[in-house]
């Protein structure tokens, strides 16, 4: 081998090293499409869980927020949102209070859940000078999916209220909702209104947010938007463990995990957490097509979605959850650490290339570099 051609070799392994590695990292960044979410949440400690992972995930952009009659009172959740925004130095996200009661009924969470709203849960929040949007949450809704040049995903982690109003107030943009994806209902399991209220409120069979305001649950099932149903069904599968916080103890390094830390509860479940998660992430889940009917009412059955068995399909519905996974994409996005788990589309958001596409582009290039090094050497030889 000459001198110019022992030159030559290590020049063009470190230039084909450098190729593969761009290669990896740009195939890495265009994992996903970009998701745009308005997200509309009744702004209890899991909705901010599921909220700072969303603000957080790089390919999820928040364009407005509206507060439902939930588990929190609206103008405590509004003011708790953006409370939530100011600790996390963010200032360009419109936030609006909803509508303070159900369209009909006189639903409502229990009185002792609503008033911790009024200590924002006893979660440690900084002040804030920013203040609501204007709009109603309804109003902004409309305004923001109208004006947007691009679809947009609406995630519900409350009761269904406002995107029904919207719905309703402005059917035309049912074209530029991509999906509606929701934490509610309960197919083949239990409800949790009974349970939770100790019997207080005696209806076994359905989910918080359905119950609360099942005409508009009813209102969005039947509109014909595409609708994923995160139900209790696939949360039941996530709770909140002693292990789950150990773990998050011993790595957490940003705010908004030193504050999923804080505002999660050993016993309760990953409710608006795996919803957030599994828009990103759909393999957290198991889903099933289903039609669901909301049954608005029969005494004690108000809120109970139905799947009928019949009728076209209505709504994705998960039914079951990897907990070991979803904690993993959770923890990581959290704590601004891409997960090793591959990333993957949601059922209607197709992503370009999977994780497969950097190993592959590496190694073709690095297989041409092996052959174009042997070619130099054989060459000079002769
Ligand atoms: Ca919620």
């Amino acid at each position: 081998m000459t001198k110019r051609t022992r030159l030559l070799v290590p020049i063009i392994v470190v230039l084909f090293i450098a190729l593969g590695c761009f290669s990896l990292v740009r195939a890495d960044t265009q994992v996903q499409e970009e998701i745009k979410v308005f997200v509309d949440t009744d702004a209890a400690p899991d909705d901010f869980s599921a909220l700072m992972y969303l603000l957080r995930h790089p390919s999820v952009t928040v364009i407005g927020i509206g507060i439902s009659c939930g588990v929190s009172y609206v103008d405590r959740g509004v003011s708790n949102t953006l409370r939530v925004l100011e600790y996390l130095g963010i200032s360009n996200i419109p936030v609006a209070a909803g509508k303070y009661t159900p369209l009909v009924v006189d639903h409502a969470f229990p009185k002792s859940w609503r008033e911790s709203s009024n200590n924002s849960y006893g979660l440690d929040l900084p002040t804030t000078s920013q203040t609501p949007s204007e709009m109603n949450a309804s109003e902004l809704m409309i305004s923001l999916i109208s004006g947007a040049q691009e679809n947009v995903t609406i995630v519900c982690l409350g009761p269904l209220t406002n995107i029904a109003i919207a719905l309703e107030a402005q059917p035309s943009i049912k074209s530029k909702i991509d999906k509606i994806h929701l934490m509610g209902g309960a197919v083949e399991v239990a409800g949790n209104v009974g349970p939770e209220s100790g019997g207080a409120i005696p209806n076994y069979v359905a989910e918080w947010n359905m119950w609360v305001d099942p005409q508009a649950a009813d209102i969005v099932f039947k509109s014909g938007v595409p609708i994923t149903m995160v139900s209790l069904d696939a949360t039941n599968h996530v709770p909140v463990t002693e292990d789950f916080k150990i773990r998050l103890e011993g790595v957490m390094v940003t705010p908004e995990a030193r504050f999923v830390y804080n505002a999660t509860t050993v016993g309760l479940y990953f409710w608006d957490p795996l919803t957030a998660v599994s828009l990103t992430n759909p393999e957290v889940v198991t889903f099933e097509e289903h039609h669901i009917a909301i049954v608005v009412d029969l005494l004690n059955h108000e809120g109970q979605t139905n799947s009928t068995g019949a009728g076209s399909v209505n709504a994705i519905v998960a039914v079951n959850a990897d907990a070991d996974t979803f904690e993993d994409l959770f923890i990581g996005y959290i704590n601004g650490h891409l997960p090793t788990t591959p990333i993957t589309s949601t059922p209607t958001t197709p992503t370009s290339g999977g994780p497969m596409e950097p190993l592959l582009i590496f190694a073709v290039i690095s297989g041409v570099a092996v052959v174009a090094i042997g070619a130099v050497v054989c060459m000079r030889r002769k």
